[in-house]
């Protein structure tokens, strides 16, 4: 049986087409203030946050960026860890990532066996992903030594999609890196959409509406924005600009 978040998240695509996921970097600001995003998020319009980054979110500065948000919002809170100590049991889920194109083990599996017990034993919901570092890759394929998918062989993406489906996972992250310029292209979303039953999320550097728009219409069932929030200096201006992208995504 699905778990409570895994079923939601299911049931907004099913709803509206696709769903919006706001990441929360604790590194980038004090928890204070990622409350106040979160909030801002909410009324945009937002499915739901995940709160991850890959360095250093970890810790009380976790925990309490975690409490900031659930204190403002009931959406469900999603753990995006870097690796085991980005655990906490004070989130709703966490995804259950398994870096599928790193050089390194740690990325694959190792984090994964020692982060396992403390998920069983916190009781959170896990939801298994694939993740996927396409070209460029950003900060998160550096530090998780990957092997970034050329952007122009969707045909790679599609091969790693199938492999997470048969190996069980139920969720496909195609990861461009956080604040890269070239955000995943569609080609590659729909081809993955069109091989794989997995849902498929996509993030990094989409900062505008129409790039939005573009990937559900490829076959994205979520998308991730970061950044485009974090930059914001006026915590108003994240509803203005996040209920913009929601609405050209969910249109
Ligand atoms: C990074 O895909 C996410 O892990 C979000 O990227 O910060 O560029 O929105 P941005």
């Amino acid at each position: 049986m699905l778990g409570a978040v895994e079923r939601y998240l299911l049931d907004v695509i099913e709803r509206d087409g696709a769903a919006h996921l706001t990441l929360i970097d604790p590194e980038s600001q004090p928890p204070e203030r990622a409350g106040r995003i979160a909030e801002g998020a909410a009324r945009a319009g937002t499915d739901a946050f995940m709160v991850g980054g890959s360095i250093n979110a970890a810790g009380g500065l976790l925990d309490e960026t975690v409490h900031a948000i659930r204190r403002v919002t009931s959406l469900p809170v999603i753990l995006f860890p870097a690796g085991v100590h980005s655990l906490t049991p004070h989130a709703d889920a966490l995804f259950f990532m398994s870096m599928l194109n790193s050089r390194d083990l740690t990325y694959i599996v190792g984090n994964q066996m020692l982060g396992a017990p403390l998920v069983v034993g916190y009781g959170i919901e896990a939801i298994p992903m694939a993740y996927l570092v396409v070209e460029p890759g950003g900060t998160v394929g550096y530090v998780g030594d990957a092997r970034p998918i050329p952007r122009a062989k969707p045909e790679i993406a599609v091969a790693y999609a199938l492999a997470a489906q048969l190996m069980g996972m139920r969720f496909v992250y195609l990861e461009a890196g956080s604040g890269v310029s070239s955000p995943v292209p569609p080609e590659m979303i729909s081809a993955v959409r069109g091989a794989s039953r997995c849902t498929l999320v996509v993030g990094g550097g989409i900062r505008d509406p129409s790039t939005a728009e573009s990937m559900v219409r490829a076959g994205a069932h979520a998308i991730v924005t970061g950044n485009l929030v974090e930059m914001r200096e006026d915590v108003e201006d994240v509803e203005t600009t996040l209920a913009e992208l929601i609405a050209a995504m969910k249109s």
